[in-house]
């Protein structure tokens, strides 16, 4: 058997406008910049992946650019040549050549295997073990930037069955603010929605312990990140002084991580994304260790497209335990995208596509149209 190689790969940055500006912590959304990768095998199968961040620099270490930079000029040379159907050696590959850089290893490491789901005919959930679960839990991000606005939205998507939590993106006003806003919204949608806030790291201990003692009266159901990633400490504290779940994001890139917050205590949920991990492999390993230790899982995003939010959907459809579901609704803040069908959403669940590999396909008039370069 003639073994396929890695023939060419190609990073592309493509801009897509958002459905309305998302407002985080750090940073306002009007725009978002996927970086999509194309990895061409000798056998004439081509691999799609994707690597996104938010907010240029403003969340993550990686930008849009550099991530096209680090896979152009060290990553890519190091995979071509390669054996494009083993995927855990061009993974090691990777890790020889580059330090860190998550976000560009896991772009990589969805295109590799969706073409090889593509070469053997199954979807990318079958060659991770086997998928538990054909659909997954979608939450919705409540971040127009106003309260009115915001219980509008929760109020359509309620009736369409589309989404029935709610997470709240603040930090950005003071945490008096921030409470009257998620207590006016709680208030409105009642026992009809879960409500969950993420203060992307913008609290000091002591404004997250006045926080969230009022969140947890208001019946807010958890709290994502509310201190800095490095402050571990402050955070097990939080986690032992309230009821509510404290959820790790930034402060949970891969399994060391996890290993640390389970050893101190540092959070009752985890956040897992693909990007943050390294790939797919990667995050289940980081979502092996909080499981082992007895922390419910949550599946994250970096506000991907289709092709990053469909990658992580298999991964996180092979998990045993996904307690708080995900927040993979990326395709559904942008006007459009690259792919010909984006992944379809209903009951409050986004449902994996079938079809081998990632089940995607790529629209090439609407890349044309996207891409940066053009
Ligand atoms: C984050 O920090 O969780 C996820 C949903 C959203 O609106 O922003 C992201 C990033
Ligand atoms: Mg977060």
């Amino acid at each position: 058997m003639v073994l396929p190689y890695i023939e060419s790969i190609e990073a592309i940055l493509v801009d897509l406008p958002t459905i309305r500006a998302h407002q985080l912590a750090m940073t306002v959304m009007n725009v978002q910049t996927l970086v999509i990768v194309r990895l061409r095998c000798s056998d004439g199968i081509e691999g799609l992946g994707e690597a996104t961040t938010i907010g240029g620099l403003s969340y993550g270490e990686e930008s849009p650019e550099g991530i096209k930079v680090a896979i152009d000029t060290y990553l890519a040379p190091a995979l071509l040549g390669q054996n494009a159907a083993n995927v855990l050696a061009a993974v090691q590959r990777m890790e020889k050549a580059a330090r860190g850089n998550t976000f560009a290893k896991s772009a990589l490491e969805t295109a590799l295997l969706d073409a090889q789901g593509k070469r053997l005919g199954v979807p990318v959930s079958t060659l991770l073990g086997g998928a538990v679960r054909d659909t997954v839990p979608v939450l919705w991000t409540l971040a127009s930037g106003d309260t009115r606005r915001d219980i509008e939205e929760a109020e359509a998507l309620l009736d369409a069955r589309r989404h029935d939590t709610f997470k709240l993106k603040i930090g950005r006003r003071s945490v008096a603010e921030d409470v009257a806003h998620v207590c006016a919204i709680k208030r409105a949608l009642g026992k009809r929605a879960r409500v969950t806030v993420d203060v992307n790291q913008a609290w000091s201990e002591s404004q997250a312990a006045v926080g969230i003692a009022q969140l947890e009266e208001a019946g807010v159901d958890l709290v994502e990140q509310p201190v800095p990633r490095a402050h571990r400490t402050g955070m097990a504290r939080l986690a032992a002084r309230f009821v509510i779940p404290i959820m790790a994001d930034e402060a949970v890139q891969g399994p060391e991580d996890a290993m640390a917050i389970a050893r101190e205590g540092a959070a009752d949920v985890l956040a897992i994304k693909i990007a943050k991990s390294g790939g797919l492999y990667g995050a289940l390993r980081t979502a092996a260790v909080g499981d082992a230790a007895g922390i419910a899982l949550y599946g994250g995003t970096m506000l991907e497209g289709s092709i990053g939010s469909v990658a992580a959907a298999h991964a996180f459809a092979t998990l045993p335990r996904l307690e708080w579901g995900t927040e993979l609704f990326g395709p559904l803040l942008l006007v459009d995208d690259v792919v010909r069908e984006r992944p379809a959403y209903a009951d409050f669940s986004m449902r994996l596509p079938t079809g081998p590999g990632l089940g995607l396909a790529i629209d090439e008039d609407k890349l044309n149209r996207y891409r940066r370069d053009r």
